[in-house]
């Protein structure tokens, strides 16, 4: 056996509660381990001390697992009796078998040595209060991202010099075009017409500049918010706030502060400055006069390690929740603030608003704030960068599409891939569209997008497939003019089909799936999703340059590039499957 592919721990998301009765165990090995049982029981009850006592546990086979690219995980769930598990793994290979305990490894002879002292996998208690929760109605959210600056600018009539006529082309970082939350308040028809249920607003609070991730007053919001979130609210739509608690702007009173009366000033501690006096000149940081965001000196890093910055940032979003009644909240550089701090905010904001959804904006392996203390979830930017990849590399094959999102979703809980925040563009990034410049591996990118466990996010004009580079180009104004033509009404509809098919099928929105192999085609992708009564739907991607001929049977629910039972090149086909072959019991042990 290759033991250096064989990997568990009783932590992370190798071994958690998955709710207060169910504990989930995850396996790591290498594809030459062909079998794998779970030996279970109670501490207390089972166990094998010096090779005299009697293992009263249960043997069962692991029968679930998924493929990664070098690696295979197993999965299971158990429902201990008293809240209490002891187990270890036996693991077959052609012609071995290795039980694989806290110990190591060992064969069986070990395992029954008389007067060996074992030590075993073991779960002392699932506390109920340990138990990473999650919001349930972020699953059953579509949200639309939207930069206000650049969506729609309601007042037109009260622009004052410094805001520029509204057109569609290219835009400039420092420019400003009046998008404002009466806009939004406007297009909330339009929104409710997509299908959307959550928005994402970038940030709101005064700044200086458009993008207004350099604030300046935490407590300044437009007071017409409340009315947009509760008009929101009223058509079901929530709303998502953008924290920037990384860093300010340079206008913050607290920095002012600082730079005014240096060491003396009572807010000192507030920021992270390396060199007091504060040489008095802009340029960016790497002169080590403080730390700020990206060496930006106007964006002075918070020192979010400090009690009072702590209590400050708590009780702003405490009013952000009791004076708008927003429904979450992003992050913004989410994993350059403390662990502290994050964890401090959670318990407070869940006193109040218990079902707040936590969103940290990081773009790498967030386990650390996944732990269920700190965030609900992350922006899903591996998943989108996957996605990304495989449509890009035409080397790679239907397999290397299965490894990629089986790796996005055995990295965290199943609570937290439940409402994952899946994207496939945003204000960082080109826009979708872009990449390829073709409107059906757009269509395709977007049917993954629609049937992947989490929370879907459209960044506002995806609907109408809007081009845009880079930052700043993927934050051009949204061509209101141009969203009635024929051609953009067609893309609405595409969308609004997606939208409306994510939402009437439980089996798209579920956390389970798998990758049948019907199709011999190399890059043809295929994958079933399953909801908990085992109805199931099929999604079928021609991603190769051949006409693939798609078996029959099956009700259609979205297609393009489909006839006759071909699916061409570049095509999306979204199947219900007539027949299941899935049991309940199966998915619920994690199918
Ligand atoms: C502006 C210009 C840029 C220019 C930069 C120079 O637009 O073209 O390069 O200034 O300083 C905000 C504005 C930006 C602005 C920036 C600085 O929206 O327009 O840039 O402020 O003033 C990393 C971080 C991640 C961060 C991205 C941008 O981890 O947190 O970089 N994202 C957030 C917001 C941004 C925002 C800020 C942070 C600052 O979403 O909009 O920028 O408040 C890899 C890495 C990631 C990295 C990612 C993108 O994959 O793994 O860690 O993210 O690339 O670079």
């Amino acid at each position: 056996m290759d033991f250096t592919g064989v990997y568990h721990r009783t932590s992370e998301q190798m071994s958690y509660a998955q709710n207060e009765n169910e504990l989930v165990i995850n396996l790591k090995t290498g594809y030459d381990v062909k079998q794998v049982f779970i030996h279970h029981g109670d501490p207390y009850d089972a166990g094998i001390l010096g090779g005299n006592e009697v293992w009263h546990g249960k043997r069962e086979e692991i029968c679930f697992k998924k493929r990664l690219r070098h690696q295979l995980w197993w999965t299971t769930t158990l429902t201990p009796e008293y809240k209490r598990c002891k187990y270890y793994f036996e693991l077959h290979t052609d012609g071995e078998v290795w039980y694989y305990l806290e110990d190591g490894f060992l064969t069986k002879e070990q395992l029954n040595m008389k007067g060996r002292i074992l030590q075993f996998f073991i779960v002392p208690w699932m506390n109920p209060a340990d138990v990473c929760r999650t919001p349930a109605w972020v699953n059953d959210t579509i949200w639309y991202q939207i930069f206000p600056d650049r969506f729609c600018n309601g007042t037109p009539e009260l622009n004052t010099g410094d805001i520029r006529t509204w057109q569609s082309g290219p835009v400039r970082n420092e420019e400003r075009y009046g998008g404002n939350l009466e806009g939004i308040r406007k297009k909330l028809p339009y929104l409710k017409e997509l299908g959307i249920t959550g928005i994402y607003l970038n940030p709101i609070m005064e700044a200086e500049s458009n993008h207004k991730y350099d604030t300046k007053d935490y407590t300044k919001i437009d007071p017409d918010f409340g009315r947009l979130v509760q008009e929101a609210h009223e058509q079901g739509i929530k709303v998502m706030a953008d924290a920037v608690f990384n860093h300010c702007g340079r206008r913050f009173a607290p920095w002012v502060d600082v730079l005014e009366k240096g060491e003396a000033s009572p807010y000192a501690d507030w920021f992270m400055v390396q060199k007091w006096p504060i040489p008095d000149k802009q340029a960016d940081t790497r002169d080590g006069r403080f730390y700020s965001f990206a060496f930006a000196d106007w964006m002075p890093k918070l020192n979010t390690n400090n009690e009072e910055v702590i209590t400050y940032f708590c009780k702003i979003c405490e009013d952000w929740i009791r004076d708008y009644d927003i429904d979450g909240i992003r992050f913004d550089v989410g994993n350059e603030v403390s662990h502290r701090f994050l964890k401090r905010i959670r318990e407070h904001l869940h006193r109040i608003k218990p079902d707040i959804y936590l969103l940290g904006e990081i773009w790498h392996d967030a386990g650390p704030w996944l732990q269920g203390d700190e965030y609900d979830s992350v922006m899903n930017y591996p998943l989108m960068s996957g996605i990304h990849e495989y449509f890009l590399d035409k080397s790679l094959d239907k397999s290397e599409f299965e490894y990629m999102i089986n790796r996005c979703y055995t990295m965290y809980m199943q609570q937290n891939n439940n409402v994952m925040f899946n994207l496939l563009d945003s204000h960082d990034t080109e826009r979708l569209m872009n990449r390829f410049h073709d409107l059906d591996i757009f269509y395709q990118q977007l049917a993954v997008l629609f049937t992947m466990p989490g929370s879907p996010c459209i960044y506002y004009g995806t609907e109408i497939a809007m081009e845009g580079g880079f930052d700043p180009d993927c934050r051009r104004c949204m061509p209101w003019e141009e969203v009635g033509t024929e051609e953009n009404q067609n893309r609405i509809e595409a969308v609004r089909t997606l939208i409306r098919l994510r939402k009437q099928e439980k089996a798209l929105r579920s956390l389970y799936f798998h990758f049948p192999e019907e199709y011999p085609q190399r890059r043809c992708v295929e994958y079933i999703k399953i909801d908990s009564q085992g109805r199931e739907i099929e999604v079928l991607l021609n991603c190769s340059e051949e006409k693939i001929k798609v078996k029959e049977g099956g009700e259609i629910l979205f297609a393009r590039n489909f006839s006759e039972g071909v699916l061409e090149r570049n095509g999306t086909l979204v199947r219900r499957k007539k027949t299941s072959i899935w049991n309940t019991e199966d998915m619920e042990n994690g199918a």
